[in-house]
C-alpha cells in the first residue's frame, strides 16, 4: 500500500525519567493541551479535580499515559477494528491504530526521552532541532489520532446524523447550515495535498468555529484554536479500500462521526 513509511524503531524509553508535567507541558506547547487549557483559565483557574491530566475530555486512558511506565502507551480503540465497516475496512483500522498510530507513540516517546538527555547534559544540543521536529512530528500524530479515533463511532450507533445541543447552534450561527459546514469540511479534505488532515476547531480568539487543513500532522493548527473533529486524509486511512478515491472515503465518513462525542469537546472547550 501507498502508506508513509513509519519511522518508529520500536525502542522505549530508559534511563531517562520523564514526569508528568513535563510531558503533558510538550504536548501544550504543540496546541493539542489547548482542548482544555484556557478553558479551565475561564474556570478561575482551578482546574477539575475529576481531570487530573488536565485534558478535558480526552482523558487518561485515551491518551494512553502511563503513569508508572512514565510514557505514553497506544490507547485502546473505543470499539472494534471492523466497527467502522463499510465506512472504513477492519484492515485498514487495524493496520492505522496497531502500526502507524503505535509508531507515533514510539517517536513521541523517543523524543521525549533524547530531549531530556539533551536537557541533562548527555546529548549534543545541536541535535535540539531534529528531536524538536520529531517530537512535533509524533506528538502530532498521537493527539490527532487519539482524537480521531474518539470522534468516531458506528453508523447508527453513536455514528453519523447531525449534531444537536449548543454545536448544532453554533454549526448553524458560523457556516448557515450543518449541509453547508459539511460541504465546506468536505472540499478542505479533498484538497489536502498529499498526507494531512481537515479539522474542525474553535477558534477561542474570536470564539467562532472554523475549518482548517493540516500538512502532515503537525504544527498546523492556529494556536489558538481547540481541535473539535479531524478526518485522517493520509492514504493510509483509506486506499486498502477506496485506492485513490479519497472523496468517497471523505463522503462516508460522515456516517461515522460520533457528533455526539464532537459536541462534548466542543462543550468542554466553551464551558
Ligand atoms: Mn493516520
Amino acid at each position: 500500500m501507498a502508506a508513509q513509511r513509519e519511522t518508529g524503531s520500536g525502542e522505549t524509553s530508559g534511563g531517562v525519567g520523564l514526569d508528568r508535567r513535563m510531558a503533558l507541558g510538550v504536548l501544550g506547547a504543540m496546541g493539542a493541551a489547548a482542548l482544555t487549557g484556557p478553558a479551565l483559565a475561564q474556570n478561575g483557574g482551578g482546574g477539575r479535580m475529576s481531570d487530573p491530566m488536565g485534558m478535558g475530555p480526552l482523558g487518561v486512558n485515551e491518551l494512553g499515559w502511563d503513569e508508572a511506565r512514565a510514557e505514553f502507551t497506544l490507547p485502546s480503540l473505543p470499539y472494534g477494528y471492523g466497527a467502522l465497516e463499510p465506512a472504513i475496512d477492519a484492515q485498514t483500522m487495524e493496520i492505522h491504530h496497531s502500526r502507524h498510530h503505535a509508531g507515533y507513540v514510539r517517536g513521541l516517546n523517543r523524543a521525549l526521552v533524547a530531549l531530556a538527555a539533551i536537557r541533562a547534559g548527555n546529548e549534543d544540543p545541536a541535535l535540539i532541532k531534529h528531536w524538536s521536529r520529531e517530537l512535533g512530528f509524533h506528538g502530532g500524530g498521537h493527539i490527532n489520532h487519539a482524537i480521531f479515533w474518539q470522534t468516531m463511532a458506528p453508523a447508527g450507533n453513536g455514528g453519523g446524523g447531525q449534531p444537536g445541543g449548543l454545536l448544532a447552534r453554533v454549526i448553524q450561527r458560523d457556516f448557515g447550515s450543518f449541509e453547508q459546514f459539511k460541504s465546506h469540511f468536505t472540499a478542505a479534505a479533498n484538497a489536502v495535498e498529499a498526507s494531512g488532515w481537515a479539522w474542525l476547531v474553535l477558534d477561542r480568539l474570536s470564539g467562532r468555529l472554523m475549518i482548517q487543513q493540516m500538512e502532515k500532522q503537525q504544527n498546523m493548527l492556529l494556536t489558538a484554536c481547540v481541535p473539535l473533529l479531524g478526518i485522517d486524509v493520509w492514504e493510509h486511512a483509506y486506499y486498502l479500500k477506496y485506492q485513490n478515491r479519497r472523496g468517497d472515503y471523505v463522503s462516508n465518513w460522515f456516517s461515522v462521526v460520533n457528533w455526539g462525542r464532537v459536541g462534548q469537546i466542543f462543550e468542554a472547550a466553551v464551558r
